[in-house]
């Protein structure tokens, strides 16, 4: 019999920079629910990827002297490198640079232009007129219809000032197709309060949004009419088609304008799916909620869902889930939905739009610089507890420490802390003790466990079904506190019984016996259901306890607790997972992300406090560098060694460095730190905390209200564990280098560029 589908998506993530904790934990989460679905017997297609077009691509690879193709083609690797390490068991990797999606996106758009040739032109889904506007290309979000000044909404910087002919996409017409399908489908989003928030701002009234650009090369071309390229978000929402084979098909019936025509023979009866275009249908029928639009369409034997698609993507589509972090919802739940209906394709089966992971209190984001890297946190689990546990420490710290679709907050601190109390002192001590003992009393063989007629059995099955209603609904949180139960239950059972106590009475092995395989199978139980959690770890369980068939085929649905049978010969004993030292650990993994920060830079933190402060930090050595070409260059990302003083740097290279007028606002003393201060400067546009290596030659007092020259485009890094953004520019003079900070004679106002 043939297994259901179940297809799912990450976001596809910008290039432009290696992925960081936030772009991980989707992909964690996915990963989680892949597994999970495999277990109940889905076959699955996980879909990720790597968005490469669109300005931020441009301006990053520009920023480094290489061209946009060569700077995706080595990010894209570092996200593959980094799902390989936290075993992410994705089936399709779709990057929006490859021919078979720009054949998809270009395919899509015939498609739908196709299916509006014979309406007026007032009534097609897909128009050009003339664009302008403000538009931010961090988060690439147009954040106004205006030409009037106006910060971006997310990232509260500055929008970018737009003005051309476009392609636009006649959005506004879809306002009451999209909330009849909502009406119809009121679970689609979720959580709940973000279908709310999606359905508000649908009724607020939508503005039909451009798909085009003339002014970026960087993107795919028209179709005949090269002279645009897509618009990052209708080529990059395509890619979750064009990855499992959309495109791929019968283009020919698409270019030669037959699509409509030929999708609509297959499609599944009841009209959904493939509806005449949604504008046609919208004019000449009244077209309303649960008709053309509903999600939940999938190809039968004799049905193709569009001949441009492969027998994959007619297998696959629609997606059963894209998730997504709550900041792209709006592009998820309202364009995409749009551009399928104006395509005729069916719409995906849920959308589910999580919170953030926040470091100290803000959103962690590249832009903003303050991110953690998984890499650092897995390669130092693994090398300082010797076992290969870093993996399952992150995943089942980011799963168990925030409720699903809340935002939460990511502590190097807390993961240690939850790594040895759950992991170490709870799941891998009861493991290794309960293993230990079998193996010492019973030979390594799974003892009987008799007659009785057992509590544990009861809680075992009780919780079982509560874990599965958990993973069902996404509540991993709760899932793992659930499974959890099950292993403080056991460790209870012990600590009660005392079998290394009860093991020396006369009849000792029939006291210890049931006690041990109780506690075996209750282990048993947990293995198989935080598998898809600690994929690395409960394998490693399962073997030890003898377990042959493969885990990650295991039917989650059919768990029993007496399924461990007794006389089993136990596996060679392993601990799962040694502690870790809370202080070395979180010194190494902070090293680990200063030398991503800083290629060539990082020196051990605990070297760094024996040096002068010339060498503690480049942001505080600059303070008392030599000359200002020491500050320049490693501002720019080079190393931070200093340029030799006879070597000339182009303009270009002085431009990358942005200096600006500072005027200090707080100064004080850092405790432990001789030589620097803590400063909060304000730039003008924002309020900066800088740590400077000046507190030999400033009173804290004396610079309170001082203009400065400081760098604000250096990544941030930590010192002592405080964080400092920017770079203040000072003199050396003498022998010792005493630093004398720059300033200016003239009023001059705070944010005013130097240059
Ligand atoms: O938006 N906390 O890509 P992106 C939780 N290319 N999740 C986070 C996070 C954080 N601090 N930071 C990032 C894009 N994420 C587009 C998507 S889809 C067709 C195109 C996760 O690289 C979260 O899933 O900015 C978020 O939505 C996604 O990364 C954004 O990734």
């Amino acid at each position: 019999m043939s297994k259901p589908k179940f297809y799912l998506t990450t976001p596809i993530y910008y290039a432009n920079s290696r992925p960081h904790v936030g772009s991980a934990y989707t992909t964690i989460v996915c990963d989680v629910i892949a597994r999970y679905k495999r277990m109940c017997g889905y076959e699955v297609a996980y879909l990720t990827g790597t968005d490469e077009h669109g300005v931020n691509i441009e301006r990053a690879a520009e920023k480094l002297g290489v061209t946009p193709q060569q700077l995706v083609d080595k990010n894209q690797q570092i996200f593959r490198d980094l799902w390989k390490l936290l075993g992410i068991s994705y089936t399709n990797f779709i990057r929006t640079t490859s021919p078979e999606h720009e054949r998809a996106v270009q395919t899509l758009v015939r498609r739908t232009m196709a299916r509006d040739k014979d309406l007026p032109p007032e009534k097609r889904s897909i128009y050009k007129a003339k664009y302008e506007g403000r538009y931010c290309i961090y988060d690439n979000l147009y954040v106004s219809d205006t030409p009037e000044p106006a910060n971006c909404q997310i990232c509260g910087r500055p929008a970018e000032l737009i003005s051309e002919e476009n392609y636009f996409f006649r959005l506004k017409a879809y306002e009451k197709p999209l909330l009849d399908f909502y009406r119809a489908n009121p679970q689609w989003v979720q959580p709940d309060f973000r279908m709310n928030e999606v359905k508000s701002f649908v009724e607020a009234g939508l503005k039909d949004v451009s798909i085009s650009r003339k002014t970026i090369k960087w993107g795919i071309p028209w179709p005949g009419d090269p002279e645009h390229v897509f618009y990052v978000w209708y080529d990059a929402l395509t890619s979750y088609m064009s990855g499992i084979g959309y495109g791929e098909g019968d283009i020919e019936s698409v270019r030669h304008g037959a699509s409509s025509a030929s999708a609509e023979k297959g499609a599944p009866s009841g009209g959904r799916g493939s509806s005449p275009s949604a504008l046609g249908a919208l004019a000449s029928e009244g077209l309303s909620g649960g008709r053309g639009f509903s999600p939940g369409v999938s190809s039968d034997a004799s049905g193709v869902l569009t001949p441009e698609g492969n027998a994959e993507f007619n297998k696959f589509w629609p997606a059963d889930l894209h998730m997504i972090g709550k900041e792209i919802i709006r592009f998820h739940a309202v364009y995409w939905p749009a551009f399928l209906m104006a395509a005729g394709l069916p719409l995906p089966e849920k959308i589910f739009a999580h919170g953030w992971l926040l470091f100290e209190q803000e959103k962690m984001s590249k832009s903003k610089g303050n991110v953690a890297y998984p890499e650092p946190i897995v390669k130092a689990f693994d090398e300082l507890t010797g076992a290969k546990v870093g993996n399952d420490a992150l995943r089942y710290y980011l799963l168990r420490e925030t409720v699903f679709g809340q935002d939460g907050n990511f502590s190097r601190e807390a993961l240690i802390t939850r790594y040895n109390a759950d992991l170490a002192n709870g799941l891998g001590n009861l493991a290794s003790r309960t293993l230990t003992m079998i193996d010492n009393y019973f030979e390594g063989v799974i003892p009987e466990l008799g007659p009785a007629n057992d509590a544990m059995e009861e809680n075992a099955a009780h919780l079982i079904k509560s874990a599965i209603t958990y993973y069902d609904r996404f509540q991993f949180s709760e899932c793992l506190q659930e499974i959890w139960q099950l292993v403080s239950l056991a460790d209870f059972s012990l600590a009660h019984e005392k079998p290394w106590k009860q093991i020396t009475e006369p009849n000792g092995k029939e006291l210890v016996g049931p006690l041990l395989y109780r506690i075996a199978a209750a282990i048993r139980v947990v293995s198989v259901l935080a598998h898809p959690v600690i994929p690395d770890a409960t394998r490693k369980i399962w073997e030890q306890l003898g377990q042959t068939d493969d885990l990650d085929d295991v039917d989650v649905k059919q768990l029993q607790w007496r399924g461990l049978i007794p006389g089993t010969k136990i596996g060679k004993l392993e601990g799962a997972f040694p502690r870790a030292d809370k202080k070395e650990l979180s010194e190494r993994i902070e090293k680990m992300e200063n030398e991503i920060r800083n290629p060539g830079a990082a020196v051990e933190p605990s070297a760094r406090a024996n040096k002068t402060d010339a060498s503690i930090e480049p942001a505080a050595a600059s303070t008392a560098a030599p000359s200002a070409t020491a500050a320049t260059s490693a501002a720019a990302g080079a190393a931070a060694a200093p340029a030799p003083a006879n070597a000339k740097i182009t303009i270009d290279d002085f431009a990358k460095v942005e200096l600006r007028v500072g005027v200090v606002k707080t100064a004080e003393r850092i405790q432990g730190a001789d030589k620097l201060l803590k400063l909060t400067v304000d730039i003008g546009d924002e309020v900066r905390q800088v740590l400077a290596g000046i507190a030999l030659a400033y009173a804290p007092e004396e610079l309170v209200g001082r203009k400065v020259v400081i760098v604000v485009n250096l990544a941030p890094r930590k010192m002592r564990g405080i964080e400092s953004n920017g770079m203040l520019l000072a003199a050396s003079a003498g022998a010792d280098g005493k630093p004398v900070l720059c300033t200016f004679a003239e009023d001059i106002p705070a944010g005013s560029k130097v240059k």
